[in-house]
């Protein structure tokens, strides 16, 4: 039986530019695609930033009996209304949720909204067993032999066994379907570089165990080839002109091998591409070696979360990383003429003055502006998370209304800290990211970061004529201005 199938992905930071692609979705269209030869709409709700009435006009339009939506924590609420607006313009469609949002919150999704199943885990395996089976079998078959997923039978759920990992992202996953994305929006607002810049996300599985860190696909590292992401990038430059690639990957630099075999293929394969990637001031620290060979390949600025200076605070989020570290990381950089985007985080549980103030005294002395100080927030399926409902700062019985209020660590949401009131908290971040923004302003000017810019971008800071209003922007945002 021929079966439609719509994917959406809502909105997410609606007060920033659609900047990083939708993964996960992507992937799943182009699988589906490939794999089951089903024709696919793909609704991109925020690229286009389409409103409600927008949305309703294209579901009345989309000829289709399956919906696929997924996305981050925030994307809570968007889904539950998603999922009504579906079954009140096609009851009998039914909807798969996936992705962060769903897989730390599988219960009370499943109860607050029209979603009909959920996928608990990767994707790629699972979306195909049960599209296939929806495909030869009707879509109200059973599906109680689907692994990785949970649905609402008779008002009750239902959990299969999971679906194990995938062990070659190479052969099991895929690239996501750009020609099915609005490929122009997303690169004309770049992520962390400058030009045309496509972020990509190489790597599943993180070793550390940050415990303000949501981790679904466990501590073992499983990777893309190097191959496998030198073919894509010569695909996405002859397609897509593309300048250059940000790695967004939870740890680019955990297997060194990997990124030495990087910065070889890349020269090789494609001399002037520049690039970006993740960081940790543990391993910078270690590898100045690395970094050089990083510089000389094209990368131009590795980001770090820094998260804290007090040692303190930084072992009881098991950050595995030392102040020492993290003022020979900044060395490291600047004697290369990298760029240091930190990001940092106050209100963790256990902060106060004396913490704050050294994270501010830290950032004084190795002038860093403070400008990404985020607000410890318990995204589900974190520690902090569970340490706030063990100290009922979340109501374990309302996970509704706490998740329909989740955001953006910029913004404050519940105070972790028995230190600050509130309104302290929300003061004193204000006040660290005044006082070394102004001590970093004294460090360098705006033509001093322009200067900085021109040495590290060359030809393409002709191209992308880059103003000063826009660095002046750019720096108060932290990333490429921070040098
Ligand atoms: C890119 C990214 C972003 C992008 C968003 C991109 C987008 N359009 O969705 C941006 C920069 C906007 C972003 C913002 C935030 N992010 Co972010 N981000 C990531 C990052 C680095 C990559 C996500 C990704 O693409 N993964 C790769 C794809 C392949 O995986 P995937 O999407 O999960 O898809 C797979 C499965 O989940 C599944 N799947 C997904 N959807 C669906 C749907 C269906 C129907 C099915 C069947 C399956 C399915 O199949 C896919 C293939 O296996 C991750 C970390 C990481 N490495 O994963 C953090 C991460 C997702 N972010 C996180 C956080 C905390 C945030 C912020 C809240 C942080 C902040 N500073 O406020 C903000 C949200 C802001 C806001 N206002 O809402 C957390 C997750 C929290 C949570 N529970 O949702 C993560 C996991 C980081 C971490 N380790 O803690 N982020
Ligand atoms: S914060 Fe970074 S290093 Fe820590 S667990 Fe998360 S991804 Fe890994």
């Amino acid at each position: 039986m021929p079966i439609n199938v719509l994917i959406i992905n809502p909105s997410i930071r609606l007060a920033d530019k659609p900047r990083n692609i939708p993964h996960g979705l992507a992937i799943l269209v182009n699988i589906i695609t490939k794999k089951l030869n089903i024709e696919v709409t793909f609704l991109d709700i925020n690229a286009y930033r389409y409103n409600e009435k927008q949305v309703q006009e294209i579901i009345q339009k989309t000829n289709f009996d399956i919906v696929l939506i997924g996305g981050l924590a925030p994307t809570y609420g968007s889904i539950i209304k998603l999922s009504k607006l579906i079954k009140h313009e096609n009851p009998h469609a039914k909807i798969i949720a996936g992705g962060y949002v769903v897989m730390s919150m599988i219960d009370t999704l499943l109860k607050n909204s029209e979603v009909d199943i959920v996928c608990t885990g990767e994707g790629e395996i699972t979306i195909i067993k049960l599209l296939d089976k929806f495909q030869k079998k009707g879509i109200n078959t059973n599906i109680d032999d689907i692994l990785g997923i949970c649905y609402k039978d008779n008002n009750q759920v239902i959990y299969n066994a999971q679906q194990s990992f995938i062990k070659n992202l190479d052969i099991d996953s895929m690239l996501p379907a750009y020609e099915k994305l609005p490929m122009e929006i997303y690169l004309s607002n770049p992520c962390a570089g400058i030009g045309r810049d496509i972020d990509m996300i190489t790597i599943r599985g993180c070793p550390y165990r940050c415990t303000f860190c949501y981790q679904p696909w466990g501590h073992k590292h499983r990777a893309h080839s190097v191959d496998f992401i030198i073919k894509a990038i010569r695909h996405l430059r002859v397609k897509y002109n593309i300048d250059f690639v940000s790695f967004q990957d939870d740890e680019f630099m955990t297997d060194l091998k990997r990124v030495y075999e990087f910065c070889k293929k890349r020269n090789q394969f494609c001399p002037d591409l520049l690039w970006s990637c993740t960081g940790r001031a543990n391993i910078v620290a270690r590898n100045e070696e690395l970094v050089k060979f990083m510089k000389d390949s094209g990368c131009v600025l590795i980001s770090f979360g820094f998260e804290s200076a007090s040692q303190r605070m930084l072992n009881s989020m098991r950050k595995k990383q030392t102040i020492e570290e993290m003022e020979k990381t900044v060395k490291i950089c600047r004697k290369y003429n990298l760029p240091i985007p930190t990001s940092f985080i106050i209100g963790m549980p256990g902060e106060d003055d004396e913490s704050s103030n050294e994270t501010l005294n830290f950032c004084i002395k190795n002038n860093l502006p403070l400008d990404s100080l985020m607000f410890a927030t318990p995204y589900p399926g974190t520690e902090i998370f569970n340490f706030a409902i063990l100290t009922k700062r979340i109501n374990k019985n309302n996970l509704h209304k706490f998740m329909l209020n989740i955001g953006d660590a910029r913004d404050f949401f519940i105070n972790l800290t028995d230190f600050f009131s509130n309104d302290q908290l929300i003061q004193k971040r204000e006040e660290m990211m005044r006082i070394s923004r102004e001590n970093y302003e004294k460090f360098i000017t705006i033509d001093g970061i322009m200067e900085k810019m021109k040495n590290l971008y060359g030809n393409l800071l002709d191209k992308v004529k880059l103003d000063k209003k826009d660095l002046e922007h750019r720096a108060k945002h932290g990333g490429i201005g921070v040098f």
